[in-house]
């Protein structure tokens, strides 16, 4: 029986974070994550499923193309790969279970130290999640998606699934095996797949077709072998249009959705769609919600925000009030998440050197949500948001404009129709006074 380490307290003098409401000057408070609060008959714990990013919050090391790491922490001690991984988790588990985190999520090489030895990294990856099982058992903390980084070694610079080198893609399949047994064995209720060089950096010595191909097929085979194995739960793929490659092949919502479609994945996988990488593809993050919420494939969200002075993906900590409610609004209006949480993909920065930064950095990000949520619900029943939406396309409701609905018209009915009724009036949008709503309800 293996002993449950954590006697070291990591986050000294931080207490446990608790709701104290908006009168509250507590730093270490919430003012409006109150996870029992209740809206539309689901608590705000329920809604929101908040979840920590293992790879971001005990991995980001503060180091950037220009300098060393500035993070330097004390449970990267131990020589011992089992031991130091070990000390990490007792650290993220205090830190999760005092931020009252449900959820946290992890890529294998996260919660342990990988080796080019594909049956030593199996060791590896299984000692240390017999050690999250007991973890998760004495905390109550769930695991709300796994993954495989097939992104980080040098053997998928050209690609993991979509590399030209069928043995690289032998490795990727081994490594996904490892990371798929390791989310079963620990109840996880999700498994996310982001593609960071399922891409190409030059056309010119790429085939686009059998590398999308073969994408597919890997995770045909990826899925066949979680089901055959006891796996219920929903695969995400996870939307970026660049960075690390030139050009990835799940661009968008629109370009993954069709990509599932075409080849017969849209009934296993849905969509983990992550703020800044829709604003990366020049979209807002709300257009991918709706986008997926509309093809019923919203499966979960990773939380952060960019800077829009720059073009990279910086993974700051959401803290937009007005563009959070314009999210939520989608989320509400397509009844949630379905089966995916809201996970704060998102680093504190470099110069951020305090343990309580990652604290500050959470809170903020869990009441804005929290707060955007309520928004947003007050919006949904208090205000005339969505009749004013539905009024526009009240044309279709009734007469010619539901027979074309039904498909009864032909075109030459919609050209008898245009004569019969003359020039249409102009009728407005609203936009300003939609947009008003929003702040008036801030
Ligand atoms: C990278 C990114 C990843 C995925 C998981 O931009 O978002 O951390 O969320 O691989
Ligand atoms: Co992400």
């Amino acid at each position: 029986m293996q002993v449950i380490k954590g006697d070291i307290e990591y986050f000294k003098n931080i207490p446990q974070i608790k709701f104290e409401g908006v009168e509250s000057d507590n730093p270490f408070a919430f003012r409006w994550y109150d996870e029992n609060k209740i809206i539309t008959g689901k608590t705000l714990k329920e809604h929101l499923r908040y979840s920590c990013a293992y790879w971001h919050s005990f991995n980001g090391s503060g180091a950037d193309p220009f300098g060393e790491p500035t993070h330097l922490f004390p449970w990267n001690e131990s020589a011992d790969p089992i031991e130091r991984a070990k000390d990490k988790m007792d650290a993220a588990f205090e830190f999760i279970t005092k931020m009252n985190l449900p959820f946290y999520c992890f890529h294998d090489v996260d919660v342990v130290d990988y080796t080019n030895d594909v049956a030593n990294n199996e060791k590896r990856l299984l000692a240390i999640a017999e050690y999250a099982k007991l973890k998760q058992k004495d905390s109550g903390v769930k695991l709300l998606w796994g993954t495989a980084n097939l992104f980080s070694n040098r053997r998928y610079m050209n690609g993991a699934a979509t590399n030209p080198d069928f043995h690289v893609l032998a490795h990727a399949g081994a490594q996904v095996k490892a990371a798929l047994d390791a989310t079963i064995y620990l109840e996880g209720e999700n498994y996310v797949f982001w593609g960071g060089r399922e891409g190409y950096m030059s056309l010119l010595n790429t085939n686009m077709k059998r590398e999308q191909e073969h994408f597919a097929k890997f995770l045909h085979a990826s899925k066949d072998y979680a089901r055959s194995n006891g796996f219920r739960g929903n695969f995400f793929i996870e939307p970026k249009p660049c960075e690390p490659s030139k050009h990835q092949y799940d661009y968008d919502a629109a370009t993954v959705i069709s990509f599932l479609r075409q080849y017969d994945l849209d009934k296993d996988f849905k969509l983990n769609l992550e703020v800044n990488h829709a604003t990366l593809a020049g979209h807002t993050f709300q257009h991918e919600l709706q986008v997926a919420a509309d093809a019923g494939l919203l499966g979960s969200m990773d939380a952060n925000r960019g800077d829009y002075q720059n073009g990279w993906d910086t993974d700051q900590f959401p803290n937009n009030l007005y563009e959070l409610v314009e999210a939520m609004l989608v989320v509400m209006e397509s009844s949630g998440l379905q089966g995916g949480g809201i996970n704060f993909d998102a680093k504190i920065r470099r110069n951020s050197t305090d343990p309580e930064d990652l604290f500050h950095a959470h809170i903020g990000g869990m009441d804005a949500f929290a707060r955007a949520l309520i928004i947003a619900d007050n919006i949904l029943q208090k205000s005339d948001y969505k009749k004013i939406r539905e009024d526009r396309y009240g044309s279709f409701d009734n007469g010619k404009g539901m027979e074309f609905e039904q498909e009864k018209l032909s075109l030459e009915d919609l050209r008898n129709y245009a004569i019969e009724k003359g020039e249409p009036q102009v009728i407005s949008g609203r936009q300003e006074y939609l947009e008003n709503i929003i702040n008036r309800f801030i």
